[in-house]
């Protein structure tokens, strides 16, 4: 079976509980859709598991994008703009958006395992297409942002995939569903409670973990959907 995960945000307990749920085993692939580490504290162990899986296909989500830009310069010596662009890319990280415990957790870490880290994320995919069962599924971090109709996921820029907010009123593929996360549920539809939104072909399964202490999973060959809390 193939199932996806998303925004874990560092609830490594969830991540483990969920896993369990739904019988995760060699058998089976896990997608996660991005959004490991930050505002949670277990960040840095669940992206090296994810990571140590032959099974699981992992996608970047903006917070390992800021977090691996971060690492890459720090410590090098940088022209004016590029230090002051690092700086930005550092605050933005670390205060506006919770990285800072997945910073200092990273830094503690020996060189070896520091340089590994980053040079897997640098490798994840930004997307992932797959049919199954009749049904076709696109899955992003985000979702594919400056959309036109025309236009293929190939032609899209990194931004495009993990940073813009779907308009979820809207349906984008007839003949597809658009699977992210990013944008908890809660936003998408305040009455929801914490599951996961499927909607105009989209299937949007951040359900905000680390706020509402539920994590909502999805399997994709039956969109049978699991929640732990
Ligand atoms: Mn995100």
């Amino acid at each position: 079976m193939y199932y996806v995960l998303s925004d874990l945000h560092g609830c490594y307990d969830l991540y483990m509980a969920m896993l369990e749920k739904i019988r995760f085993s060699d058998r089976d692939t896990l997608f996660f859709l991005g959004d490991a580490a930050d505002r949670g504290p277990k960040g840095i162990e669940i992206l090296e598991d994810l990571r140590d899986r032959a099974n699981v296909i992992c996608l970047l989500g903006n917070h390992e994008d800021m977090f691996r830009r971060t690492a890459w310069g720090w410590g090098r010596q940088l022209s004016p703009p590029d230090r002051e662009a690092w700086e930005r890319c550092y605050q933005n990280w670390t205060g506006r958006n919770g990285g800072l415990v997945t910073w200092e957790a990273w830094l503690r870490l020996p060189e070896e395992r520091r340089l590994r880290l980053l040079e897997w994320m640098d490798a994840l995919p930004w997307y992932y297409e797959i049919a199954l069962n009749g049904r076709a599924f696109l899955l992003a971090h985000a979702g594919v942002g400056r959309y036109q109709k025309e236009k293929r996921p190939e032609d899209c820029v990194l931004h495009d995939f993990i940073w813009e907010r779907m308009d979820y009123s809207k349906c984008y593929y007839r003949e597809k569903y658009l699977v992210t996360g990013h944008t908890p549920t809660g936003f998408i539809e305040p009455g929801l409670n914490n599951r996961i939104y499927t909607k105009n072909n989209h299937i949007a399964i951040d359900c905000g973990a680390v706020y509402t202490g539920t994590l909502g999973c999805v399997c994709l060959d039956s969109l049978e959907q699991f929640y732990v809390s």
